[in-house]
């Protein structure tokens, strides 16, 4: 266990760090979005909680791709990150 944790710590300062970085802000932004309690479906809802639950729990476990993926999954839903832009004629 304790074996793990140093090993995805040092991962994280190895490779990740710009990775690492990215997950924290994209959870940020992702809470920020759900806390101006945004009209979703039911299903989209559930997607961004699942996303945003499991995004934060790859980061932990230094897997921050995957973490940046599953986030980009809630972050698309919500119509927010500076990595997608806006649509054209979908903006607000
Ligand atoms: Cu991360």
């Amino acid at each position: 266990m304790k074996r793990s944790i140093s090993l995805g710590v040092a991962l994280l300062f190895a490779a990740g760090t710009a990775m690492a970085m990215h997950c924290p802000a994209d959870m940020k932004a992702i809470d920020e979005a759900l806390a101006k309690k945004p009209t979703l479906s039911e299903a989209d809802a559930k997607t961004v909680k699942d996303a945003r639950a499991k995004g934060e729990m790859l980061h932990k476990e230094g897997k921050h791709q995957e973490s940046v993926d599953e986030l980009a999954k809630a972050m698309k839903i919500l119509k927010i990150g500076a990595a997608a832009p806006a649509e054209k004629g979908v903006k607000k």
